[in-house]
């Protein structure tokens, strides 16, 4: 076994989930999985990750939910976090599209591979603060 890195130790604030994010250097976040946790901040975001955060500014400095995924999740209400994002980091190479309804309908916005933004309200009427309801994991169409 390898040893804990360092950075992960940042990961460690999140309340209990069926995931244990220490003990892996890097191996454990990549796994296919979506869950909530609680935190805050860029470090929080597990690499490989997207990771929607319940308030702005990656929740400015206050444990808050933050829903992270790296497959499809059709309905936010599965998570409680149903029109509730208000800032991402997508810590990955994948695009995720994010979607105004549930079942991948409404409005669209696509969030960019390592691209962070802390405020959903920037993105205009496409899908805006506390509104997303689903997201869709696709390849970045500029890696072929
Ligand atoms: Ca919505």
């Amino acid at each position: 076994m390898r040893a804990i890195r360092s950075k992960m130790a940042a990961v460690i604030c999140g309340a209990a989930t069926v995931f244990s994010l220490v003990g892996g250097t890097g191996t454990a976040s990549a796994e296919e999985g979506t869950f909530i946790m609680m935190g805050s901040g860029l470090a929080d975001c597990p690499s490989g990750s997207l990771c929607l955060y319940q308030n702005l500014d990656y929740n400015a400095g206050a444990d808050a939910m933050i829903l992270v995924t790296n497959q499809h999740v059709p309905d936010f209400r599965q998570f409680d976090f149903n029109d509730r994002m208000s800032s991402y980091y997508n810590n990955a190479d994948t695009v995720g599209h994010l979607y105004s309804d549930a079942e991948y309908s409404g409005y669209s916005y696509a969030l960019s591979p390592r691209h962070s933004c802390p405020d959903m309200s920037e993105v205009g009427n496409d899908v805006g603060n506390d509104a997303a309801s689903s997201v869709a994991i696709r390849p970045d169409p500029t890696l072929n």
